[in-house]
C-alpha cells in the first residue's frame, strides 16, 4: 500500500488495495493506519453497493440512520444523501451524537460529486483536547453535555456523554462536543454552558487541527466518530450524492466521573430555559428506567 498522509494533524490517502476483496493482513493494516492517521482516503475503488456494504462490515456491525430515510437506495444498510446546490451538513459534527451510542465509524462512499466544490473537512478532536490550557482541560475533564437530534426536527431525542472521552483503544483523551448536536453543558448555568460550549465548538475546528479533502468519484473515505469531527462545504452547484455505511457505537467513556451535579435553576419551572428542560426531562427519564429495571431485577 502507497500511503500519503495529507496534513499534519490528520488523514491520509491510501493506493494500492482493492478493498471489494481486502485480505485479512491488508484489513489489520488499514485498521492500524486508521488509528494513526484518524480518517483514510481510498480513491479509485468504484465499489458496488454489496463490496461497500461487505468492506463496511470488518469494522463491526452495521446500523440504519435512525431519523433519515434513503428512498433512492434499498440497502437498509446505507444512508444515502443526495443534494444540489449545496443542502449538506455543513455545521461541524460527529455522527448521531445524540443516541446513547453514537456510530464509531463511517465508510463512505462518493457516488457522484461536483468537478468544483463540495470538499469535505475533519477536525483531530485528541489535539483540540491536548492544545487547551491545563486548568481548561482540568474543568473539561468534570464535565457532560446533552446532545439532541434538533438538526432532524427530533429534540427529543437525546443523550448526555462525557465532554471529554476516552477512546476504549488509544487510551487517549479527545473532546467531545460538537456544534450540530451539543446543546448543554450538565452541570452548568446555561449562559456559562453558552460561552464554554461556543469556545469549544470553535476551538475544536481551528484549522490547525484539520484537513481538507477535494472528492473524486468512486473514493471510499473512513473515518473514526470517536476522535474527529467532520463538515461539508455547502458551495457547489452540481449533484452531490454520497453512500454511507455506518458502524454501530458504544457508550462514551469519561476519563474521569463528572465532579458536579446538574445544575438546574431553582424555583418555579418557568425560569428553566430550553435546554434546562431537556436536561431536566432527560434526567428524570433516566431516573425512572433505572428505577423500573431495578424492579426487574
Ligand atoms: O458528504 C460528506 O462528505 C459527509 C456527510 C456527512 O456528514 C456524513 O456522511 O456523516
Ligand atoms: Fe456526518
Amino acid at each position: 500500500m502507497e500511503i500519503t498522509p495529507l496534513a499534519p494533524s490528520l488523514g491520509a490517502e491510501i493506493r494500492g488495495v482493492a478493498l471489494g476483496h481486502v485480505s485479512a493482513p491488508e484489513m489489520e493494516r488499514i485498521k492500524a493506519l486508521l488509528t494513526e492517521h484518524l480518517v483514510l482516503f481510498f480513491p479509485d475503488q468504484h465499489l458496488t453497493v454489496d463490496d461497500h456494504v461487505g468492506f463496511a462490515r470488518h469494522f463491526g456491525l452495521l446500523e440504519a440512520h435512525p431519523n433519515l430515510a434513503s428512498p433512492e437506495c434499498d440497502a437498509p444498510e446505507i444512508f444515502e444523501l443526495m443534494a444540489t446546490h449545496g443542502g449538506v451538513a455543513d455545521e461541524w459534527h460527529s455522527d448521531i451524537t445524540f443516541q446513547p451510542e453514537p456510530s464509531k465509524f463511517a465508510i463512505l462512499n462518493m457516488v457522484k460529486c461536483p468537478a468544483v466544490g463540495g470538499d469535505t473537512m475533519w477536525a483531530n478532536m485528541y489535539k483540540a483536547y491536548d492544545e487547551l490550557s491545563p486548568p481548561l482541560r482540568d474543568l473539561c475533564d468534570g464535565l457532560t453535555a446533552l446532545h439532541d437530534a434538533h438538526p432532524h426536527g427530533r429534540p427529543e431525542q437525546t443523550a448526555i456523554h462525557p465532554v471529554v472521552r476516552v477512546h476504549p483503544e488509544t487510551g487517549r483523551k479527545s473532546l467531545f462536543v460538537n456544534e450540530h448536536f451539543t446543546r448543554r453543558i450538565v452541570e452548568m448555568r446555561h449562559e456559562e454552558s453558552d460561552m464554554l460550549l461556543g469556545h469549544l465548538t470553535h476551538w475544536a475546528t481551528n484549522p490547525r487541527f484539520t484537513v481538507r479533502y477535494h472528492w473524486t468519484k468512486g473514493t471510499i473515505a473512513i473515518w473514526d466518530n470517536r476522535c474527529t469531527q467532520h463538515f461539508v462545504l455547502n458551495d457547489f452547484d452540481e449533484e452531490r450524492v454520497i453512500q454511507r455505511a455506518t458502524v454501530m457505537g458504544d457508550v462514551p467513556e469519561a476519563g474521569s466521573p463528572p465532579r458536579w451535579p446538574a445544575w438546574m435553576p431553582g424555583g418555579f419551572t418557568g425560569a428553566m430555559g430550553r435546554h434546562d428542560r431537556q436536561v431536566n426531562r432527560h434526567l428524570r427519564r433516566e431516573a425512572k428506567d433505572l428505577e423500573s429495571n431495578s424492579r426487574d431485577d
